[in-house]
């Protein structure tokens, strides 16, 4: 068996010391990693001046190499900022209204793909198999197919992948659409996103379905699957029970006095629905007066992307939003909405979401939505709280016992939040109970497990 190469735009090093507060996707990684030896390789995160040679530098720990480049500030502003995060991450997220082609950023998009390419294809071997994850690196593949490497390469996309209709909105779409071709195993994280991407091949002709999950497009031969991303859900289940007794987390609660815990976690994005999730909520207050002052929605929020301008602007958008809310509905003893705009510790994160009566995950377009299924892992077992989930984020298509709610239908998720806290509890375990034993059964583990098996059991390219 050959070693594991992952490509990543980041690489969740772990601290020296072990990874207990690291998210369940870079533990399950790197315990495949651990299984057959490997690389992990990604932007450092740092960047050089112009003419500075860019260091790739390796870190060992154990059989893992962790190999970090560095990239100069142009890379960084036209292949993340400008083409990843201003052109593929709205597309993808079916907002072409924010999408902000530039000839510059897409061209330092393919740019930065061919240096990572050159970049890493002297450190694979002849059997090695290639796992790149995610839209910053879509034609990571066909530039190391161009190097002459004939290696098992597959690519997991973790946002959606939206309808030809939006996708074919962005003028490079055809490039993007035969830079997966060159892979020998594209995944998604839903049928839909995996419907979407067929239709994108079949209505420009460019493809179509051969059988058995496999797809024909600009003479190449490659297999399209779905792989739903899950957590690890008993470590953290276990994790959030300890996390009760945290020092932070009880003082959470002891700052409750009886109120109900209503719960959001999600970093600054629009598209996880946050000014229309505190719209839900206002209307939920206004139109249930004996909820008034017996409820506190607890909105966390780390900051994200705050160099891209609408990130910067949705910033004060939820301030303010929160604080007039607040300012209306709160009364002396009463603050309806605390919003914490920073990062907290995972343990105290997992105790909160166990506190939390009601978990509002509203996104409006979402690849699967982590925060649905650590909500649910975090639950009680004896007195589960009520997941609030929106029909458009992936994890909907699994959690089917969650309140599903259209994220754009103010009231239907204001009145989903007053079913939730009034379901009676029997209710709540079955519906909980159910969910569980699918994040149970379909972990980040199996995950990881399932792709790789389809990876190396998919026929090698034809050309
Ligand atoms: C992308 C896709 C897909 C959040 N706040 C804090 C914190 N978090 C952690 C959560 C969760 C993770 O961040 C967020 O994951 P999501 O899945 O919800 O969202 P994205 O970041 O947009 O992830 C998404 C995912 O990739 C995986 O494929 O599900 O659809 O968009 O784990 O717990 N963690 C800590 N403090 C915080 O304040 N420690």
């Amino acid at each position: 068996m050959g070693r594991l190469v992952i490509v990543s735009n980041r690489v969740p090093v772990p601290e020296k010391g072990g990874a207990a507060g690291a998210g369940g996707l870079a533990v399950a990684l790197k315990a495949a990693l651990e299984d057959r030896g490997g690389i992990w390789m990604g932007w450092s995160g740092k960047t050089s001046g112009e003419d500075e040679p860019q260091p790739l530098s390796h870190q060992q720990q154990g059989n893992i190499t962790y190999a970090l480049t560095d990239l100069t500030d142009t890379d960084v502003e036209e292949y993340y900022r400008g083409f990843a995060n201003r052109v593929l991450w709205p597309i993808c997220h079916y907002r072409l209204d924010l999408a902000e082609y530039g000839r510059k950023e897409m061209a330092g998009y393919f740019r930065v793909n061919r240096f990572f390419a050159h970049r890493l294809a002297p450190l694979i071997k002849p059997d090695d198999v290639v796992w790149v994850h995610d839209y910053h690196l879509i034609p990571l593949a066909a530039e190391l197919r161009a190097m002459g490497l004939k290696n098992r390469i597959g690519f997991f996309l973790h946002i959606p992948w939206p309808p030809a209709d939006v996708l074919f909105t962005m003028p490079v779409h055809e490039e993007i659409v035969r830079s997966l071709s060159y892979y020998d195993l594209v995944g998604f994280q839903t049928d839909h996103d995996l419907e979407n991407f067929a239709g994108c091949l079949r209505r420009e002709g460019i493809g179509y379905e051969v059988g058995q999950g496999r797809f024909s497009a600009y003479g190449r031969i490659f297999k399209g699957g779905t792989y739903a991303i899950g957590i690890e859900t008993a470590a953290f289940a276990n994790f959030a029970k300890k996390a009760s007794a945290n020092k932070t987390v009880r003082r959470a609660r002891e700052s409750l006095q009886d109120r109900s815990l209503i719960i959001g976690v999600d970093r600054l994005d629009y598209s996880k629905g946050i000014t229309q999730r505190i719209d839900a909520f206002e209307r939920f207050v206004l139109a249930n007066p004996a909820h008034q002052g017996h409820v506190t929605y607890l909105q966390i929020t780390p900051k994200s992307r705050s160099e891209v301008p609408e990130y910067e602007a949705m910033q004060s958008m939820v301030a303010e939003q929160a604080g007039r809310v607040n300012g209306a509905l709160g009364t002396v003893d009463w603050v309806p909405i605390r919003y914490v705009n920073r990062s907290v510790g995972r343990h105290i994160l997992a105790g909160l979401y166990r506190l939390g009566k009601v978990g509002l995950v509203t996104p409006l377009r979402d690849g699967m939505n982590l925060v649905a299924k650590e909500y649910v892992a975090a639950q009680d077992p004896e007195d589960p709280g009520v997941l609030v989930l929106s029909r458009f984020a992936g994890a909907a298509r699994e959690l089917k016992q969650a309140l599903l709610v259209n994220p754009y239908d103010i009231e239907g998720t204001a009145n989903a939040i007053a079913r939730a806290l009034s379901m009676p509890l029997e209710e709540r375990q079955e519906r909980w109970k159910t969910m569980i034993d699918q994040l149970l059964e379909h972990d980040v583990s199996s995950w990881c497990r399932v792709f790789l098996e389809d990876l190396t059991a998919s026929p090698v390219q034809t050309c």
